[in-house]
Order: structure tokens, then sequence, then C-alpha cells
């Protein structure tokens, strides 16, 4: 049977990232998607012109109308905006024992809208964090939440520690932001495995949202019973070939 797995997200207009871009990559991926909308965004392939948070309690409904009728194998979270909705989905996740968890902590986006209140990040870190099987900052994100710069591979590993702390089982730093090829990091606590790649041109038809992709892919290939050294690697694999 095929496998059905949940985006906890916003919804983007432009359909570049977000629940959409989402629910495109889990389809493509052969796995079922279901969502939870957070947020909803009004965005082209510009800017965010504006966004709008969805009280907390019809978060945490749409999670348990899935979770009490459909057996979920992966869930991954993107934009949650505020600490309301960040309570409501630890609680949803915890009750329904919904695993594994792909959280994408996004906080910002290219234009400067914040996705993610920044006094909501703490928490993300404490409510969410200690529940994920990997999180996946890309690298101002996981200047934000280690406290420091990153500019070369080392600080990468460095700041991949401070994370790891943070609770989740990895964290997988994804390096295209930086400039060279883009190289991810995934830390498990013991071992520290680069993922190399290649550039990928902005293309008309994506734009952005190249990390919604990853943690998308990573939660579906999770959920079709791939660890997560795999996983992370067909989830890039599969970003750089779709
Ligand atoms: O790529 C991060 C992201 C995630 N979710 C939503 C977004 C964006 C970027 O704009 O709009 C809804």
């Amino acid at each position: 049977m095929m496998k059905k797995v949940m985006t906890i997200a916003g919804s983007d207009s432009a359909c570049g990232a977000g629940i959409q871009s989402d629910l495109k990559t889990f389809a493509s991926l052969g796995v079922y998607g279901t969502s939870a909308i957070t947020a909803i965004t009004a965005q082209n392939t510009r800017e965010v012109s504006g966004s709008f948070p969805l009280p907390s309690k019809i978060v945490a409904d749409q999670i348990k109308a899935i979770a009490v009728d459909i057996q979920i194998s992966g869930v991954k979270t993107g934009m949650l905006y505020n600490q309301e909705i960040i309570e409501a989905v630890s609680e949803q996740i915890q009750e329904s024992g919904i695993s594994p968890l792909v959280i994408d902590p996004v906080m910002i986006s290219k234009s400067g809208h914040h996705l993610l209140l920044p006094e909501a990040r703490q928490s993300l870190i404490d409510r969410l964090f200690p529940l994920a099987t990997t999180v996946t900052p890309n690298i101002e994100e996981a200047q934000v939440l280690a406290a420091m710069s990153i500019n070369k591979t080392e600080d990468m590993e460095k700041a991949a520690t401070i994370i790891k702390k943070m609770g989740p089982q990895t964290v997988i730093i994804k390096g295209g932001h930086l400039p060279g090829e883009p190289v991810d990091l995934l830390y498990d606590g013991a071992e520290f495995l680069y993922l190399e790649g290649r550039r990928i041109p902005a293309k008309e038809n994506k734009i952005h949202g190249l990390g919604c992709t990853l943690s998308a892919a990573i939660t579906a290939f999770l959920a079709l019973g791939m660890n997560i050294r795999e996983a992370a690697k067909s989830g890039k694999q599969y970003v750089e070939d779709s």
C-alpha cells in the first residue's frame, strides 16, 4: 500500500515552497501527501507580500483529523510562524505518535519576510527539536540557531554540534548558501557525513523553495523505509535531478 506522509507548513501562492511544493515532491516520489496548513502567504517569484497565520486550534484540528484516520509514515514541518502554532503542533505530534519527524526550521523568506517570529524561535527549539528525527537548517538558520557565523565547512561542523545538543537525533545543515559547490553536512552525534552536490541554476519553474524540496524528499524517503543517511543522500539527488 502507498505510504502516507504529512506536511505541516504554510501555503505559498506561487507554489515554489511551502505546502504546495511539499505535495508536489511527495507525489513525484510516490507517497501520498496530506497537509495541515499553518499560515497563508501571498507571494510571487519576487517577494512575500503578506502572510496570515491560522488560529492554532484549526492547525491542531487538521493534524488530529488526519492522524485518527490515516496511518502516517512521516511528517515534515515548515513555516510555523508563532509560539501558539508550535505548541499545538508539538502536542499533536506527541499525542498521535506520528514519526519520523523532519523539521525544516524556516525563519525568513529570501525577500526578508518573517516566516517564524523571532520570539517564537526558542519554543521551536524547546518544543519540537527534541522530537525530531532530523532538523534541516540552511546556513542562515544554522547561524541563528547556533548563535555563530558560518563561513566555511568547519564552521558547519561546530554549528551542527551545537544544534544537535538541542535534542534532534540528527542535524543536516544545507550548505547551498555558502559560495562554491553546495555541500550539506549530516551529523548524528558521532560522525560528520558530507553530502556533495552541484549547484542548480534557478529555473523558471523553481526559483525558490529548494530547501523545502530537500526536506520533503527526506521525509518521503524516510517513510519509504530508508535510514537518515540514505534518505539525505537520495533527497539531495532528487533535488538535483528534479
Ligand atoms: O522556503 C521557505 C518557505 C517555506 N514556507 C513558505 C514560504 C517559504 C519561502 O518563501 O513562503 C510558506
